[in-house]
């Protein structure tokens, strides 16, 4: 069994997708990120980053529990613990990596900055708000690039690479970034939409489609 420490969010959103892909038993803890739960104490134990998601699994490797943060690492271990979502042969194993890791080190945060310097920072920076909307942008482009050239991120087959990507793409809006020069990742934002795991984690979390 899997406890599940997360919220309706772009990064908590990645791992009840691949848990419900993997038909996976996981109990949901909200943790209110809008009310501060990811400092207390508590959460902190578990993550002292101080971030959602995070996950128990206690049928861990050895048959121990074991905690794991951050949610690149936890759709690797998930993926990698049932082998499934993760390909096996090596060249699709790269693109797969690699996309996974656009994603956490450049699309992710960039399109979190956007949205920060454009909707809730306290005061306006337009030199921040040019420099995060103009990378969301930017990196959008990129991601539509590469689904011009394949149908899923590592290839031929549907992975954590697309699953990862999932989140903030679904939450585009919030950086202020749309699908009118990324007709492929509109193409592909539907096929993954159209999967049932989708719509039965963003109903788990409470999350509004
Ligand atoms: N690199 C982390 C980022 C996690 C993250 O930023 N989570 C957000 C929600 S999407 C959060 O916990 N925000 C609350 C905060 O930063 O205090 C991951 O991919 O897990």
């Amino acid at each position: 069994m899997i406890d599940l420490y997360a919220f309706p969010t772009p990064n908590s959103i990645k791992v009840p997708i691949l848990l419900e892909e993997l038909g996976a038993d996981y109990t949901y803890h909200a943790v209110n990120v809008r009310a501060g739960e990811q400092k207390t104490p508590a959460h902190l134990a578990l993550n002292p980053n101080g971030k959602v998601p995070v996950i128990v699994d206690h049928d861990g490797p050895g048959g121990h529990p074991i905690t794991v943060v951050e949610s690149g690492a936890i759709l690797i271990y998930l993926a990698e613990k049932h082998g499934r979502f993760i390909p096996a042969d090596p060249v699709a194993r790269v693109r797969c990596f690699e996309w996974l890791l656009f994603q956490a080190s450049g699309l992710g945060p960039m399109f979190r900055q956007s949205g920060y310097f454009l909707k809730l920072a306290p005061e306006k920076v337009p030199a921040a708000i040019e420099r995060f909307h103009t990378e969301a942008k930017r990196n959008m482009r990129v991601l539509d690039g590469r689904l011009a050239a394949a149908e899923w991120l590592a290839g031929d087959d549907y992975s954590i690479a697309d699953i990862a990507t999932y989140g903030w793409i679904w939450r585009r809006a919030f950086a202020d970034v749309d699908f009118s020069e990324a007709p492929n990742v509109e193409r592909w934002f539907n096929a993954v939409s159209a999967r049932p795991a989708i719509g039965n984690a963003i109903a788990r979390l409470g999350a509004s489609a």
